[in-house]
């Protein structure tokens, strides 16, 4: 098994995502978000875990924050602008991922989709090469496509997790199923994989602090999260709420401000 202990802290993690400018386009990068120094700023103070970066991002912004914060690199990617069966493939090899400096890889599957087996056959490969080099894969796993009517539904987002499982993924990130119970069963599918949680669009913070507990309740690791955290306008405040429910009340960050660039 992979060790995790340089993304994880006593088994938990905060990994913040920040591939959404190709994922899907600036509309999302509100401010100061569509700044990558502001964002890698806020990983650093916000004292997460990691952050997850497509390499056009890493290779530009990266070299300054690489000794303070661990990088989870996002091997496939897609824009939102092709319609029809969602497909996402590989943008960028293991080895460079190595170059670069990245102590996880990341890789999305869109199961249920006509095109999953490309994605589950690049998966394969990019596990395979990922753990020779001792380096963890943390698998998106997202139902999606025509013939998935409720992608949030319990048994499709067990089925996720437990996708993960089966194909060797070390950390599987998944999204909230609407119930701490229906959570639970997805955790118990992924078996000895860990689970984290996948964000989704902005909601009000009692929301989503709520939806973050349920899951730390039934052995979720922890979460992985973008907009929920740098569409706020204090992305501090609430790393600090989320840091205390994961960690336990005694984690602070590092720092509590942080200059926006822009209003
Ligand atoms: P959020 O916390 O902002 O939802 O980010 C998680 C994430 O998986 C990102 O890594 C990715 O860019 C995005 O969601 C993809 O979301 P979707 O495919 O649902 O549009």
């Amino acid at each position: 098994m992979i060790n995790l202990s340089n993304i994880t802290t006593n088994g938990k993690a905060i990994y913040l995502a920040y591939d959404h400018g190709l994922e899907h386009g600036p509309v999302d990068l509100e401010g100061s978000s569509i700044d990558p120094a502001y964002i890698l700023d806020l990983a650093v103070k916000g004292g997460y875990n990691a952050i997850v970066l497509q390499k056009g991002v890493v290779e530009k912004y990266y070299s300054d924050y690489k000794d303070r914060i661990p990088l989870i690199l996002k091997l496939n990617g897609r824009t939102r602008l092709v319609k029809g069966e969602p497909i996402s493939t590989q943008v960028c090899s293991v080895e460079e991922a190595i170059k670069l400096g990245a102590a996880a890889v990341g890789y999305t599957v869109y199961l249920g989709s006509e095109n999953e087996s490309v994605m589950l056959k690049e998966f394969g490969q990019i596990e395979e090469e990922a753990h020779k080099n001792n380096l963890a894969v943390i698998g998106w796993m997202y139902p999606r496509g025509k013939a998935i009517k409720d992608d949030g539904s319990p048994e499709l987002t067990a089925y996720a997790a437990r996708v993960g499982l089966e194909l060797g993924a070390d950390i599987v990130k998944i999204k909230y199923c609407g119930t701490k119970e229906c959570f639970e069963e997805a955790v118990k599918a992924a078996g000895k994989t860990k689970v984290v949680l996948s964000g989704g669009p902005k909601v009000e913070d009692e929301e989503f602090l709520e939806v973050v507990k349920n899951i730390m309740a039934v052995g979720a690791i922890g979460i992985a999260v973008g907009r929920n955290v740098w569409q706020r306008e204090n992305p501090l405040e609430i790393t600090k709420e989320l840091k205390e429910i994961i960690f336990g009340p005694r984690s602070d960050p590092k720092e509590t401000t942080l200059i926006r660039s822009s209003p």
